[in-house]
């Protein structure tokens, strides 16, 4: 008989077991959130959208209140008010089965919309939530189960009230530290590593001293046509590294050593300090081919590399500076085109308007106009050796490539495209030429194999970016051949031989074809 009194507080116990639930709801979410998507952990989530839809005053208040702990703050009053969702849904379900079940359902659901409705969610966004709701409901069910038969082993005095007393209690126990112990290691960690994606989209960079002026004229309006400036998210992407390296800002360094006066070591901070500038350039990977689209044109901002350099004062007899990626790779550049005042080299930390893509470099790439990427465009640059072409090689030039290699100037045909038929009559043959620190002189077309006509230029940005270029045509019913060649300013013609892109860039004039259908 006294073990029937012994069976006291459901209320309360179903309420900690539902609390407990809660607790291994959010720890799970959070596990989940750290091994696949770092910034979608539910709780973060519904943090930021109680942060969307609070009114002004308030958030004024608590900031008042508050002060800089104010997020602090919001995360406890979340978690406090996840706990008591979480009792709450303990008491139904020892009411009534799946009652508290479905209040989780339901806050998995809140969940999975709060992770999955942000701009930069990923497919694994879903994840966090579903893993936590199972998880949450799983244990919340078992626990009220565990709970039901020690009370009705204790009313029925059958002999198990203890046992079932024990295993109820080491479950909840179990549970309880389970999800402090890994919702806490889980949360510690992704602060720790940080999703340098949400780091990099709440990096706000200083005004540039000076922006690129973009002339009238500089980009013609065709169907076709490559843009002028290539968008991020088209921008062709060159490189070795099998993941892409995630370095944040914060612990971000850039060594200038080797044969300096004063070996130097700069912060992303410090960096920006010296001042940012605009610059347009176009860069070109060397692997490509003729008539490829290895090349893109992008506003960067950066600050000169000889400005950087100055600060270690290189020693006489250096000609190169081997810069190193944090991933291994390494590129030699001249150190002539890094320090010549006529040459815009830069380290640069924006493109098109926005931090460093993470395929493009963040926080810091190097960006040299003039010479193909593998020898000057360093990407998560982290380290600037001042040193000699005699003493050090480059990642490529022991595969097979020149230590030296400037870009060899070209042109290209975007419009009409090889694979798509065009109606006869009037018809506008469009692409783009390149001859970085030099500028595009002339371009020419030749259809048919008939005489060379000029095509009419774009208004050029800078000698570091390419030109657009087009040609009308009035286009007769059949097969045509068309060939572009262009003539830079010091009046050298892309060469018409062709040569394969090892060991220094291809050449050659791109010949193609283009089918004119028949009229009606
Ligand atoms: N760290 C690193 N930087 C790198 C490379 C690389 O493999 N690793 N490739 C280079 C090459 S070959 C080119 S053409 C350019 C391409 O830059 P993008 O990917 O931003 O277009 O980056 C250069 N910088
Ligand atoms: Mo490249």
């Amino acid at each position: 008989m006294g073990e029937k009194t012994a069976f006291r507080g459901g209320r309360i116990w179903a309420a900690a077991a539902g609390a407990v639930s809660g607790g291994v709801f959010v720890a799970s979410a959070e596990v989940t959130a750290f091994l696949v998507a770092r910034d979608a952990s539910p709780l973060l989530a519904a943090g930021s959208l109680v942060i969307d839809i609070v009114p002004q005053w308030a958030k004024e208040l608590t900031i008042a209140v508050f002060g800089a702990n104010d997020k602090l703050f919001l995360l406890v009053t979340l978690g406090v008010g996840v706990l008591l969702v979480a009792a709450a849904a303990g008491l139904l379900e020892r009411r009534r089965r799946w009652a508290g079940v479905a209040v989780f359902a339901a806050a998995g659901i809140a969940g999975l919309l709060a992770t999955t409705t942000r701009a930069e969610a990923t497919a694994f966004a879903a994840l966090p939530p579903l893993v936590g709701a199972i998880a949450g409901c799983l244990f919340l069910s078992a626990s009220i189960g565990a709970l039901r038969r020690w009370r009705s082993s204790a009313a029925a005095d059958d002999g198990r009230p203890g046992t079932d007393r024990r295993r109820f209690l080491l479950l909840t126990a179990l549970g309880a530290v389970a999800a402090i112990v890994a919702g806490t290691g889980a949360r510690i960690g992704t602060v720790a590593t940080g999703s340098v994606a949400a780091v990099r989209k709440a990096l706000r960079l200083p005004e540039p001293s000076s922006r690129v002026t973009v002339p009238a004229g500089a980009e013609l309006d065709i169907p076709g046509l490559s843009p002028l400036f290539t968008p991020n998210a088209d921008f062709y992407r060159v490189d070795t590294a099998l993941s892409v390296p995630s370095i944040a800002p914060e612990g971000w360094r850039l060594t200038v050593d080797g044969m300096v006066a004063k070996r130097i070591e700069l912060s992303f901070d410090e960096l920006l300090r010296m001042g940012l500038r605009e610059y347009a350039v176009t860069l070109t990977c060397v692997s490509n081919q003729v008539g490829g689209d290895l090349v893109g044109t992008a506003r960067w901002l950066g600050v000169p590399v000889r400005e950087v350099l100055a600060l270690a004062r290189p020693a006489q007899g250096a000609d190169m500076v081997l810069s190193r990626s944090v991933d291994g790779f390494t590129a030699g550049t001249p150190i002539a085109a890094l320090t010549d005042p006529d040459r815009d080299a830069i380290l640069a930390v924006a493109m098109n308007g926005e931090p460093l893509p993470l395929e493009h470099g963040f926080p810091v790439r190097m960006v040299v106009p003039g010479l193909y990427g593998y020898v000057s465009a360093t990407k998560w640059l982290t380290r600037m050796t001042v040193t000699t072409f005699a003493k050090d090689q480059a990642y490529w030039t022991t595969r097979g490539y020149s230590a030296q290699a400037p870009i060899k100037l070209s042109s290209r045909i975007d419009t009409p495209r090889i694979d798509k038929e065009i109606p006869p009559g009037a018809a506008r043959i469009a692409g783009v030429a390149w001859a970085q620190t030099v500028g595009i002189e002339r371009v020419e077309v030749q259809i048919d194999g008939g005489a060379w006509q000029t095509a009419t230029l774009s208004t050029p940005v800078g000698e570091d970016t390419w030109v657009q270029w087009f040609l009308d045509w009035n286009a007769t019913s059949g097969s045509h051949t068309l060939v572009v060649r262009a003539t830079d300013r010091n009046g050298r013609m892309q060469e018409q031989e062709r040569t394969p892109i090892a060991p220094d860039g291809s050449t050659g004039w791109q010949s193609t074809v283009v089918r004119v259908g028949t009229a009606g």
